[in-house]
């Protein structure tokens, strides 16, 4: 059951509280009047068109006008409004496919997963990063200041896939965010190497796993519960791409993708890419954070029967993604005459491999028509496809589309390896077209 929060239903509510989270107003509970920082203020005139001119009137808990036509979207600031909420508390919101047409996929159309409550204040000035753990000699404490002066900077293309994206076709239905295709994006990212950082502070020779510690608060707001510390093996952390960002498409990360610094790691489950970062502990075992055990971001060592029982020691930890492509051009449901050629695009990533095939078809897969594909940006960089596709006359149609990796291996045409979370559900992507 797909939960979708409109801007009407948040502030039906609480009005006061809906205006704090949404433009970060602070409200005189006395006078009712709201105070919006410049950041909230700047935020409105982004998604209402406009500078709100006379905004130090407006009472807390007003919802502005301007937003009431866009009423289903998402009332989060800085994210375009068509993303689908699926939750609010956390927040999870996912981005149609047809949104994700971007080659770089931009700050407004990025899925957002939270598990916790995003930070509310971020002090940039006095944000540090702490490096400890049994592989680190002594502890060492960056500013973020040093981090961006004293490294040198990297810029990669990510693809940053959500483990459970597209849990929602999964039969029996698995718990958890029933994503469609959407929590998936590939943004330009700039930062220090994760390496980098481990070298300086002398990672020792017996380190096995980084593991990362957000700023980020748990849902019953006890301090001294940490929402979510997962990470990956050593040598997962060494490769040239494992960024510690700062910077998203050459601006500041939006602040509910992880400001002002996050961890990046391309091609596997996003959860490893933690958000709002402080503390990466480098551990001399498998780290042990919550959120690392069973069965959180496990899959069955084995493949199970669909609905089945698994002990949590039959479930592995969940590494490199699988092949998987999207159609993002044109939107499901899209009218086109017969005597048009349709110029589909896409696409198409394979986790740590890279994508070397991708095939469509018109007729629910009996035959495949091979697409141009593009090499990645940069490694672990999704990969455009396009495909010139003729239909032979009028009526309903599905448009399938199918990666293949460099190891032979392609998307399956139904939902793969039932599993009890749900996650790594790579079937082919279907969009319907009506040829009139
Ligand atoms: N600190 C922190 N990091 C986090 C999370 C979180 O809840 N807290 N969620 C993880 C999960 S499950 C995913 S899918 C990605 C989502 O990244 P995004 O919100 O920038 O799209 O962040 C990961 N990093
Ligand atoms: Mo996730």
């Amino acid at each position: 059951m797909k939960k979708k929060i409109g801007i009407h239903q948040l502030y039906s509510e609480d009005p006061v509280k809906a205006d704090e989270l949404v433009w970060g107003r602070q409200s005189d509970p006395d006078s009712r009047r709201g105070f919006l920082k410049k950041s909230g203020l700047a935020a409105m005139g982004m998604v209402l068109g406009g500078t709100v001119v006379f905004a130090e009137n407006m009472p807390a808990g007003l919802i502005p006008a301007g937003l009431l036509d866009l009423a289903q979207g998402s009332p989060i600031p800085g994210k375009h409004p068509d993303l689908i909420v699926l939750n609010d508390k956390p927040w999870n919101i996912e981005t149609p496919a047809h949104l994700l047409d971007d080659e770089v996929t931009p700050a407004d159309k990025l899925f957002v997963r939270n598990n916790g409550l995003a930070p509310e204040k971020i002090d940039v000035a006095a944000w540090t990063l702490t490096l400890d753990g049994e592989s680190i000699p002594e502890p060492v404490v960056i500013t973020l200041a040093d981090l961006k002066s004293k490294f040198k900077h990297y810029t990669y293309r990510l693809t940053l896939e959500c483990g459970g994206n597209s849990r929602a076709e999964f039969n029996p239905p698995a718990k958890g965010n029933q994503w469609a295709n959407g929590a998936v994006g590939c943004s330009e990212w700039t930062g220090v190497r994760l390496r980098d950082l481990l070298e300086y502070a002398k990672v020792k020779k017996d380190a096995v796993y980084v593991g990362y510690y957000g700023k980020d608060k748990h849902l019953n707001n006890d301090p001294n519960k940490v929402v979510i510390s997962r990470g990956v093996p050593i040598a997962k952390a060494m490769e040239d791409e494992s960024l510690i960002a700062f910077a998203m498409n050459g601006k500041d990360i939006p602040l509910m993708n992880g400001h002002p610094l996050r961890m990046i790691i391309g091609g596997w489950p996003a959860s490893v890419s933690g958000k709002w970062l402080t503390r990466l502990s480098v551990r001399n075992i498998v780290h042990d954070g919550p959120k690392m055990e069973s069965p959180s971001y496990r899959v069955p060592c084995k493949p199970v029967a669909p609905g089945e029982t698994v002990k949590d020691e039959d479930m592995c930890i969940i590494e490199s993604m699988p092949v998987k492509s999207l159609i993002t051009y044109p939107k499901s449901g899209a009218m086109i005459t017969s005597d048009k050629v349709l110029k589909l695009r896409g696409h198409a990533w394979a986790g740590d491999k890279e994508v070397v095939d991708m095939h469509v078809s018109i007729d629910f897969g009996a035959t495949w028509q091979k697409c141009v594909l593009k090499a990645p940006h940069n490694r672990l960089a999704w990969q455009r496809w396009t495909a010139d596709v003729k239909f032979p006359q009028k009526g309903y149609y599905e448009v399938w589309a199918k990666a293949t990796d460099s190891e032979g291996i392609s998307q399956p045409m139904v939902v793969p390896g039932w599993n009890p979370k749900g996650y790594l559900n790579n079937a082919t992507h279907r969009i319907a077209i009506k040829v009139q």
